[in-house]
């Protein structure tokens, strides 16, 4: 039986993947390029200086001095926290509010684990801090998604062991980084770039609440 769950947050609790598209594509612009949707999907699950990385390579910028990259993240972070400051709980995914009184209900412990520096920032926001049991962000982790670290410690965390944990995500990295940790997951999006999960819903409101509370154990 599932003892615990791991929430990712950004697609899986509230969307601000929209909102990490408009400051990339803002930074983008400025360099001079665009940035699409589709290039705005290889980020998410992604940390913030990784998601950097690739966004340089979509504008084919090479050899910017690590103070520089720095410079650009921050000014990315910036754009990003302006969106984030007006979030409210009416953004929260439809599903995940049932589900969360479905865990406590069943006394499943719950947690987030997100490569986001602003996690905290945002469950505030959305009036959920109090909520978890735990709470694994970017400003604790050492080593991104796919490396299961985020949910390894999140476990911990609860006292709770792997195998007893389902992670549920939106990012193919976030599905590895579960798999490596030894847990089962949940993919929430399209099967065709989270088929690995052993289930996929397309949105939290779709899933079988009790085919989770048998999916790990
Ligand atoms: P920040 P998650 C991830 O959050 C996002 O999916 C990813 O797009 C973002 O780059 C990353 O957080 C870092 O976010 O710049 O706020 O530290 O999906 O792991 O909850
Ligand atoms: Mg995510």
């Amino acid at each position: 039986m599932t003892q615990g769950v791991i929430f990712d947050l950004d697609g899986v609790i509230v969307d601000t993947a929209k909102y990490h598209f408009l400051a990339w594509k803002r930074l983008a612009s400025e360099l001079g390029f665009e940035f699409s949707e589709a290039h705005n999907e290889r980020l998410k699950g992604v940390s913030r200086m990784a998601s950097l990385e690739i966004l340089l390579s979509v504008g084919g910028i090479q050899h910017l001095s690590e103070e520089e990259k720095q410079r650009l993240a921050t000014k990315k972070n910036q754009w990003y926290v302006e969106y984030i400051e007006k979030i409210t709980p009416a953004e929260i995914l439809p599903g995940f509010l049932p589900l969360l009184d479905f865990l406590k209900h069943n006394k499943v412990k719950v947690a987030v684990g997100s490569a986001s520096k602003n996690a905290g920032t945002i469950l505030s926001r959305l009036g959920l801090i109090e909520q978890f049991d735990a709470l694994v962000d970017g400003n604790r982790i050492t080593e991104a998604k796919p490396n299961p670290q985020v949910f390894t410690l999140a476990a911990d965390d609860m006292g709770l062991p792997y195998s007893a944990c389902v992670v549920i995500e939106d990012a193919e990295a976030g599905i590895e980084a579960a798999q490596r940790a030894g847990m089962k997951c949940v993919g929430v999006g399209s099967p065709a770039i989270l088929g690995n999960a052993d289930i996929v819903v397309q949105s939290l409101d779709k899933l079988n609440f009790n085919e989770l509370l048998h999916l790990a154990g």
